[in-house]
């Protein structure tokens, strides 16, 4: 009998809605959702894909262990769990809990019970060397909250629904679904914005897939955000449309700010941006003339050498045209879970609180620059990295000087990874524990409802059950806490009261802490039975969830400073604004060719490539290259040329094209499996090299050491002929 079930696509922050047809516990099919009533039938193609990765043969289905041969075998979950405490404890024994590195990846921001277990297992480790992918995307919007509204978790998003202008800057959701901004269906959505009678214009060193969707595109130099922003500051203040009455009534430190403006004259930025001042103006004064306007600014722009304060510019210039919190610009969601609150409980809202021990980075939301791995790992003396547990992540393709951090990984005394494959990374691995993956699981996701202007809830539940030799990753990490003497909520007393419970019966379940998180957040019954308050009853008897209503306009409700204002001049702030005013002196017309990398509908970071779906068709790991440049380095469309940056040299498909900008060439990220064709097939066949070898692990953004992905200085050549057989 075929049963089908509803459930939100846990892929990425859209959670389109999938229908599964399936049998037997089997996935026969799997159709996009007309009915659901936030992606109105829009799945992309990797939630179409989405049963092909729990089907996968490749997949890994038990505890591995790495044999003296390098090859892996199989073990049962016991064994592989009580041979990972020992050593654990062991090395941590000798060495101290910094001696164990951790890095968590992307899927775990969408497993609300996977998520909920990082800070056990951290906790219990005791470690400060802690990393994830947060810190290649999200650690200077993270900062720039910080600073601007005393939470890392208060993030603006752009109110797309109601805005007749939206200026997206260094983002390019027609692909990746939207980031920081939970958008079903960005196309339509986008369409719209056109059909009222607004404007959709994007700021890219690439004419992107948005870009074609929208009315203008401006081709920037990488890195020149920051100077493009504050240029637009610069006009709207020239121009005397700061109500500077309105910014006081909500913030401090105008006048700091204000006093800097002058050095980013659209003119004095147009070697820095690329762009000629008369465009700069001219943007500024639509946006501010629109009726309802938003700027956007996401990954681009913040994996470069100013991210930080190009965010916060970002929010600064919203701030400065009365668009902060305005209904059509950049609003503040109010999550019926909400993830600020949250990270202030378990003490996570700050930056630079500690830093890395050989370079001095700082923490953010309590993780380090994933960038850092490699030089701790190999750097002897105290707290050097001589262990590492990574968890649904991939470092050698997503950190830059991927090469590096490979060879780093072998030199290991132990490591251990939770993930679903063998591939670079994992390959270093002792040993591997898989989870049963997603749809084996319920899901609810943790980020979305925080980057959601729709104050909505969903829970899915599994699709098909988990097998008795299965484990969810929450379960697997729990255990791994538990070896190293942690439990489930990470905090010492709670714990030692639940080892208690457990002694009497009682079992830890991810869906009764949702239950009281639902419970006693904003919305919930607080466990009151006449209350109209939901709980996760109530969620699951709504297969589509249930939505609260839009968020409110307005800004103040969403400070977390205790003086309720915004804070614009914090000194890392200022001193990052001074350093670029000195740079612009030294910005040169004639700079470097410099790489930056991209998205694809079909890729998912540096996975999803073992499905044959998703990789069949043309070659998509080619570097794009304009003509200007192609001209000039002697290379012609389809060839092969040598790619060299400061880290790395080695042969790369070229595709020689107008939509990237001359000065600039891109490869996509997340390719590069050579190295793991012995455990995925598919992936092994279609390897393509990872955009990371070339990226350098030295660079990094000013304030939060984020790594600078974009706009890396690389040269060009012929590749030499092959001879032909
Ligand atoms: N040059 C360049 N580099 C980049 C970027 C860029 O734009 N340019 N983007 C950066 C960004 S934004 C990010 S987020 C990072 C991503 O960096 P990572 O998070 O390190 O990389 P992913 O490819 O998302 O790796 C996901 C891993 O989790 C495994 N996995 C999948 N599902 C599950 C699951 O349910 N449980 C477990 N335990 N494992 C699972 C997969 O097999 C894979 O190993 O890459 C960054 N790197
Ligand atoms: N299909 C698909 N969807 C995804 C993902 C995926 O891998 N595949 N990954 C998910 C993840 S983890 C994330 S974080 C989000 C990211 O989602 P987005 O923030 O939309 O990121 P990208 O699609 O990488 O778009 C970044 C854009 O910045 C441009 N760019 C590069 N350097 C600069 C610069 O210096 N300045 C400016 N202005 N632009 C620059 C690039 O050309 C690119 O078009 O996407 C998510 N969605
Ligand atoms: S855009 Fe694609 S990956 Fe993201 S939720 Fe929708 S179907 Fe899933
Ligand atoms: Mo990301």
């Amino acid at each position: 009998m075929t049963n089908t079930v509803l459930r939100a696509c846990h892929l990425c922050e859209a959670g389109c809605g999938l229908r599964f047809d399936v049998e037997d516990d089997r996935i026969v099919a799997v159709r996009p959702d007309d009915d659901d009533p936030h992606s109105r039938g829009y799945v992309c193609p990797k939630g179409m894909a989405i049963a092909e990765v729990h089907d996968d043969p490749d997949r890994v289905r038990r505890p591995l262990r790495r044999g003296p041969d390098g090859r892996f075998h199989e073990i049962g979950w016991e064994e592989a769990f009580a041979l990972v405490g020992e050593r654990l404890r062991a090395i941590r024994r000798a060495h101290g809990p910094d001696a164990i590195g951790f890095y968590y990846g992307n899927p775990l921001a969408h497993s609300y019970s996977g998520l909920m277990m990082v800070g056990a297992l951290v906790g219990a480790i005791g470690t400060r060397n802690r990393t994830s992918a947060s810190s290649q995307d999200g650690t200077p919007r993270f900062a720039a909250s910080h600073h601007l509204y005393g939470n890392t978790l208060v993030l603006p998003v752009p109110d797309l629904e109601h805005t007749s202008y939206f200026l997206c800057i260094g983002a390019n959701p027609a692909v990746s679904q939207g980031s920081v901004m939970v958008t079903p269906n960005v196309r339509a959505i986008l369409r719209a914005i056109k059909e009222r009678g607004g404007k959709v214009v994007t700021v890219d060193p690439r004419f992107t897939e948005t870009a074609r969707l929208a009315d203008e595109h401006v081709f920037i130099r990488p890195g020149g955000d920051a100077a493009f922003l504050l240029a637009l500051l610069h006009v709207l203040v020239d121009d005397g449309r700061v109500d500077r009455d309105a910014v006081a009534a909500i913030a401090t430190g105008w006048d700091d700010v204000h006093r800097r403006l002058a050095a980013f004259a659209p003119e004095r930025v147009t070697a820095a941006t690329g762009i000629d001042a008369a465009t700069m103006r001219r943007l500024a004064r639509e946006f501010a003339a629109a009726s309802a306007g938003v700027v956007y600014t996401r990954v681009g722009t913040c994996n470069n050498a100013h991210g930080t304060l190009a965010t916060w510019a970002n929010d600064v210039v919203n701030l400065a045209a009365g668009r902060l919190g305005a209904p059509g610009g950049a609003m503040f969601p109010e999550p019926p879970l909400d993830a600020a609150a949250f990270v202030e409980m378990g003490g996570m809202n700050g930056h630079a609180r500690w830093r890395s021990r050989v370079r001095g980075l700082p923490e953010t939301q309590c993780d380090l620059p994933a960038t850092i791995l490699a030089e701790e790992i190999e750097t002897p003396g105290p707290g050097q990295i001589r262990a590492m547990v990574t968890v649904a992540g991939n470092p050698v393709l997503s950190v830059p000087n991927g090469r590096r951090l490979d060879r780093a990984l072998d030199g290991l005394e132990f490591m251990v990874a939770v993930d679903v494959y063998v591939n670079e990374t994992t390959r270093h691995a002792d040993v591997i524990l898989p989870p049963c993956w997603g749809l084996a699981d319920d899901h609810s996701d943790p980020v979305g409802p925080a980057v959601s202007l729709r104050r909505h809830v969903r829970w899915s539940p599994p699709i098909v059950p988990k097998q008795a030799d299965e484990r969810a990753d929450w379960e697997i990490i729990l255990r791994l806490a538990e070896e190293l003497g942690g439990g489930p909520t990470g905090m010492r007393w709670i714990d030692a009261g639940l080892r208690v419970a457990k002694r009497l019966g009682w079992r830890y379940h991810p869906t009764r802490m949702l239950d009281m998180l639902f419970r006693l957040g904003p919305d919930g019954d607080r466990y009151l039975p006449w209350s109209k308050g939901i709980n996760l009853a109530t969620v699951q008897a709504s297969p589509y969830g249930i939505d609260l209503g839009p968020a409110r306009p307005g800004v103040r409700h969403r400070i977390r400073h205790r003086d309720g204002r915004i804070h614009l001049a914090t000194a890392p702030i200022l001193a990052s604004m001074d350093a670029l005013a000195r740079e612009l002196d030294t910005a040169s017309e004639t700079a470097p060719l410099v790489l930056i990398g991209r998205r694809e509908l079909r890729s998912n970071n540096s996975w999803m490539h073992n499905v044959a779906s998703l990789v069949a068709g043309r070659e998509r790991c080619v570097l794009l290259v304009h003509p200007t440049d192609a001209a000039r380095a002697g290379l012609r469309d389809s060839g092969r040329a040598v790619l060299e940056s400061r880290v790395h040299a080695a042969e790369v498909p070229v595709r020689v094209t107008d939509e990237i900008m001359p000065g600039v060439v891109s490869l996509p990220h997340g390719w590069g499996h050579a190295a793991a064709a012995a455990w995925q097939g598919v992936a092994g066949a279609h390897a393509g090299v990872s955009v990371n070898d070339w990226t350098d692990d030295q660079r990094v953004e000013d304030v939060v050491g984020q790594s600078i992905l974009n706009g890396v200085p690389v040269s060009l050549r012929p590749a030499p002929e092959r001879p032909t057989a």
